[in-house]
């Protein structure tokens, strides 16, 4: 009997405050039979509606997080929504809410992702995660008009 081994890897990066937030946190990564299960807890938010997104670049050196560049799109889709039939870019995980405690919590899995496989159009390593002030509206190009960028990780192992 062959028994494939299943890949699996694991990572967790810290989210760091950009363009004078307190937004901070850390988002766990793990990969499991070719799913990517993304959990992310965030502190110091205003409360309201968040975008989260992956961004080209695991570079949060600038003060406004823009050197990570704008949202990752190895598939050169149009911005939206996850999942939408007119397109989206595979970083647009989308929006979270956040309460008066300030806490964003997210959950997310999908098989479009991986974490340090082949397959450049999948491979999240080297990407950076992005929290912004405002919501995505899934519709403006390129990017979801969700403003300025308060926090940043880069996904690094
Ligand atoms: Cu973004
Ligand atoms: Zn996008």
């Amino acid at each position: 009997m062959l028994v494939t081994a299943c890949q699996k890897s694991q990572l967790e990066i810290s989210l760091n405050s950009k363009s004078g937030s307190t937004a901070t946190g850390f988002v766990l990564l793990n990969e499991k039979n070719n799913t990517v299960y993304l959990s992310a807890t965030i502190r110091g938010l205003d409360a309201g509606t968040h975008a989260i997104h992956i961004h080209e670049k695991a570079d949060c050196s600038s003060d406004d997080g823009k050197s990570s560049g704008g949202h990752w799109n190895p598939t050169f889709e149009k911005h939206g929504a996850w999942g939408s039939e007119n397109g989206y870019h595979k970083g647009d995980i989308g929006n979270f809410e956040v309460g008066e405690d300030g806490i964003g919590r997210i959950a997310f899995n999908t098989n479009e992702w991986c974490i340090g496989c082949e397959d450049a159009t999948k491979n999240i390593l080297g990407k950076a995660i992005i929290v912004h002030q405002g919501a995505d509206d899934f519709v403006s190009q390129p990017s979801g008009a969700a403003g300025t960028r308060i926090s940043c990780a880069g996904i690094l192992e």
